[in-house]
């Protein structure tokens, strides 16, 4: 009888990171009790839960970077670490009472529509069977690690680590080192890695465009103001949104407006990196934006460690203990990170979500990812996405973006509701549209013109697949309601 019960469902989410455990508490709050999340690991918490490699944590302020909904007073420093990010997410939990909405170690294997029941059909990794009228694709942009096509790579004879798959007992003390790209995970690594490894190569393909990071403690008597004023917390909250907004300009429309910017990076080098010749070689070459801006204090320091080696010429390959540079130098190591980044072209692994006529939603999106307003996608049914096609940002917090969309797909359920509504599919014109749109408004922007080649582009058609190229307020207020002139309804028999 039970069985029965949990195997049909209203709506079925898939991931409980942000997006996933966002949406719970909102379909909650709306007296939607008819949802299940399913997280394929053992814990909620998404990409916090995932990423523990040493010196994780967040680059966007923490009073941001957690749910307006759901404001946590304590945080400790401004930008949290992983851990504290990963117990803020826990909180939500029994903060909100969700604790019998969530199936942790159930990874979703398949997710099919199926046009006779007029329902998304799942099974789990357990080989059991679920059906959902909705289902909720919080998967997360960044998820899929990217492993890189080096020769040689499989024939290394020590031991390897992806960033995102770090092993716990990884030992690193006494060891030879190669971490291999200089991105938002390896800044963050490097310096952990420096301190216990007796060698360090790092090798560096592009350089990247490096901020000092202003990182500071909150103390105990600020934690309680925020406490007994939450309004203030909310202003605070409100000064960071602003502030993380007015970059857009420069990355939309010139450069030139970031010229604040550039030179804070251009005196943070000099004065972090004493050898010129070194400096000269961490100087990025493209427009600040064209790929993401760092934020890190203890990267560039590490150079200065006569144990540590930037590596600029390219990796020609990898042999069971050491990796050969382009210009033949040997290196000779024990241990290799891979800080190499995310699938983020490709976001949904291939055989998981088939919609209308068994299209696979990870074969049919292979020249890049396409949806409208980066939540639906046509041919799919009743299909919502979080963080789907660009809607990531580079200068602001994806938060705002996940609250967006879930704002959006209330309103979906509502008219659904309202209307005697069993499927809504997002038209295919109107899908167009909106990536014409996106297209022309990425035109000239410093993620195509800046000169850099980046993860936010997809590497044969070079589409920004991944970037909303505006303001969040912008992306809210397109969202703000439901559009049902924009959808192929079918009402219920
Ligand atoms: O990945 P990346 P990441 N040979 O793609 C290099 C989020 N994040 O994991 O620049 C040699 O930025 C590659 O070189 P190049 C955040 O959104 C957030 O660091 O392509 N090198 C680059 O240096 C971030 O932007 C936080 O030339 C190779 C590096 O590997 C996103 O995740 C913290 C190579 C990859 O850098 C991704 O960051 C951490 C090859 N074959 C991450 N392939 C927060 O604080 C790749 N590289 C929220």
């Amino acid at each position: 009888m039970s069985r029965q019960r949990t195997s049909d469902l209203e709506v079925a989410i898939i991931g409980a990171g942000f997006g996933g455990l966002g949406t719970a508490i909102q379909l909650k709050q709306h007296g939607i009790e008819d949802f299940l999340v399913f997280e394929k690991t053992a814990g909620v918490g998404g990409t916090w839960w995932v990423n523990r490699y040493p010196g994780c944590a967040c680059d966007v302020p923490s009073h941001l970077y957690s749910f307006s909904f759901a404001p946590n007073p304590d945080w400790t420093r401004r930008y949290a670490p992983r851990t504290e990010i990963q117990a803020y997410l826990e909180s939500l939990v029994d903060r909100f009472r969700l604790e019998a909405h969530i199936r942790v170690r159930t990874g979703i294997t398949q997710a099919t529509w199926s046009e006779r029941e007029q329902r998304w059909q799942l099974n789990d990794a357990s080989g059991r069977k679920w059906r959902a009228r909705v289902l909720v694709a919080a998967l997360g942009g960044l998820s899929r690690p990217a492993w890189p096509d080096i020769p040689g790579l499989d024939d290394f004879a020590g031991e390897i680590v992806h960033s995102q798959q770090w092993n716990e007992n990884l030992k690193l003390a006494g060891r030879r080192v190669a971490v291999i790209g200089t991105g938002a995970s390896a800044v963050q690594l490097v310096p952990h890695v420096a301190r216990e490894a007796k060698r360090l190569d790092i090798y560096q393909r592009t350089p990247n465009w490096i901020l000092p990071r202003p990182d500071r403690a909150i103390g105990p008597r600020r934690r309680a103001l925020y406490r007994r004023q939450p309004w203030l917390q909310k202003l605070a909250r409100f000064g960071i949104w602003a502030i993380s907004e007015l970059r857009v300009p420069a990355f939309l429309w010139s450069n030139r407006l970031a010229a604040g910017h550039r030179w804070l990076a251009h005196r943070h080098r000099r004065r972090q990196v004493r050898d010129p010749e070194l400096r000269e070689q961490l100087k990025p070459d493209y427009d600040i934006g064209c790929k993401r801006v760092l934020l890190a204090n203890d990267f560039y320091p590490v150079f200065d460690q006569r144990h540590v080696e930037l590596v600029t010429d390219g990796i020609a390959r990898i042999g069971p203990d050491a990796i050969t540079d382009t210009g033949g130098q040997r290196r000779v190591v024990d241990t290799i990170i891979l800080a190499t980044g995310f699938k983020a072209v490709d976001p949904v692994p291939e055989g998981l979500i088939a919609g209308r006529g068994g299209c696979d939603l990870g074969k049919c999106w292979h020249s890049g990812p396409e949806a409208y307003k980066g939540t639906a996608v046509a041919g799919f049914p009743n299909l919502f996405m979080l963080l789907g096609p660009n809607t990531a940002l580079g200068h602001n917090s994806v938060v705002m973006m996940i609250e967006s969309q879930i704002r959006y797909l209330l309103a979906a359920l509502d008219h659904m509701r309202a209307h005697g509504i069993e499927t809504l599919e997002v038209r295919a014109e109107a899908q167009q549209r909106w990536n014409d749109m996106l297209a022309r408004r990425m035109e000239g922007t410093v993620w195509t013109a800046g000169g850099c080649q980046s993860w936010y582009l997809h590497p044969e058609t070079g589409r920004n697949s991944t970037l909303w190229p505006g303001f969040t307020l912008g992306f809210r207020q397109r969202l703000s309601r439901f559009d049902p002139e924009h959808y192929l309804a079918t009402k219920s028999a």
